[in-house]
């Protein structure tokens, strides 16, 4: 973790001219009749859960260069993700992706415990073999043609949702592979029943209190046909496993100038809206850093998400899922949990009243320009000061840099090799 002095030293050199930028922006919201203060402990309350595959060095499919001082297991990725969270106080949970993270699940929440964090949604992987395993995934998993392959992915789906229970989890996010690289090679109604069935075992063995999330991705690794590719699919599997099963979005899983924000809003009105994975693209599944390519549409998501607030059974969960090839992934997680909190809070800002005005009289320039002034306020006073309250750095960043942690973890950690390409 970060001394606390190192903060309180960032914190020292910037807090008076904070203190003024903060107190002109209240001013400027005061005049749009916005309390400052109250933006600020909502944002404050806010939370974005972390990845724990994330604070590797991610690559692509031609190769992967590693950063120095990378996690080697769990309880390291939980060290890296406890300084996440220490220094923006944005990131108070971690996703764990199993079985890549499994470990006894005492040792699991005492090191989570110990860094300030708690577990958000489990993650199986049904998409590459384990070393151990008796089935190969190579031609699909849940949607298998062969059933003893189907009944291990239901099985390890299963192992995943025992260990979250024990670690105080209250989700399981699936994700599959399957599909098909060639025009015939499978039959297209035929998969999608056998990948229902499954999830049907899975969905029977929830807890009552656990939400089973299916993620959607248009193509890779299959590049023909993908099984659960759009969010049609997703909502079809949604209704049909029951009230507990929601639809996951991840912003880098639709074609390339999808509404996404359409989308939010549809599955918020059929109350099958049941979280995110934010990331940024230009062209598909880049995961790139949250807000880096496109922060307007980041803010139209939110602009969904706050206009749902408040609607009874609406409570999704918040995820970053990203890859990090040339950034340090810890400076990488910290901009993108702000950028998050920044969406939201700039969407707090929209006058709700006067758009459903403007709205309903098809005043369709006065309502955009009513959406857009909530983007065009530079909220950063607000999230900085949040930061601030709440025991974080102003500057996370700079904080980090002068904290020399990713040089410790170096002296501590091995060097990974950088054979191999793949995602973490
Ligand atoms: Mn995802």
């Amino acid at each position: 973790m970060i001394k606390p002095d190192i903060i309180a030293q960032n914190n020292d050199a910037a807090r008076a001219s904070l203190a003024a930028d903060y107190d002109a922006l209240g001013e400027h919201l005061d005049r749009r009749g916005i309390s400052i203060d109250e933006i600020k402990s909502r944002v404050a309350r806010y939370g974005v859960a972390v990845p724990s595959w994330g604070v590797g060095t991610g690559g692509t499919r031609f190769a992967r260069f590693p950063g120095a001082g990378e996690p080697r297991d769990i309880f390291d990725k939980l060290d890296d993700c406890g300084v996440i969270h220490q220094l923006t106080r944005a990131t108070p949970s971690v996703s764990l992706h199993i079985p890549w993270d499994a470990q006894p699940a005492a040792d699991l929440t005492s090191k989570a415990e110990e860094v300030g964090l708690g577990f958000d949604a489990m993650n199986s992987n049904t998409f590459q073999d384990q070393p151990d395993q008796p089935h190969s995934y190579k031609f699909g998993s849940l949607s298998h043609t062969d059933a003893p392959t189907r009944e291990q992915a239901v099985d390890h789906n299963i192992a995943c949702i025992e260990l979250g229970r024990a670690i105080g989890s209250k989700a399981l996010t699936i994700w599959v592979g399957d599909g098909s690289n060639f025009p015939g090679q499978t039959n297209f109604t035929r998969q999608f029943e056998r990948y229902l069935d499954a999830a049907r075992q899975i969905y029977a063995a929830l807890p009552t209190d656990w939400t089973l999330l299916t993620e959607h991705k248009m193509y890779e690794p299959a590049f023909y046909s993908t099984v659960l590719q759009d969010w049609g699919s997703n909502l079809l599997i949604a209704q049909h496993l029951g009230e507990q099963a929601k639809c996951l979005v991840d912003l880098g899983h639709h074609a390339p100038n999808v509404n996404i924000e359409m989308i939010v809003a549809r599955l918020t009105q059929f109350g099958k809206l049941g979280g995110f994975h934010f990331n940024d693209s230009k062209y598909g599944d880049d995961d790139l850093d949250t807000g880096s390519i496109d922060p307007y549409r980041l803010f139209l998501v939110f602009n969904e998400l706050v206009e749902a607030e408040g609607k009874p059974g609406f409570n999704p969960m918040h995820m970053l899922d990203q890859s990090h090839n040339v950034t340090d992934p810890i400076e990488s997680l910290m901009v993108s949990a702000m950028e998050v909190q920044r969406a939201y809070v700039q969407a707090l800002l929209v006058d709700r009243q006067a758009l459903v005005g403007y709205q309903e009289e098809n005043d369709a320039l006065m309502a955009t320009t009513t959406l857009k002034l909530g983007f065009r306020t530079d909220v950063e006073p607000i999230l900085a000061m949040a930061r601030l309250t709440s025991g974080a750095a102003i500057d996370p960043v700079a904080a980090y840099r002068a904290s020399g942690y990713r040089k410790a973890m170096a002296d501590i950690r091995p060097q990974s090799r950088g054979a191999g390409g793949g995602i973490v």
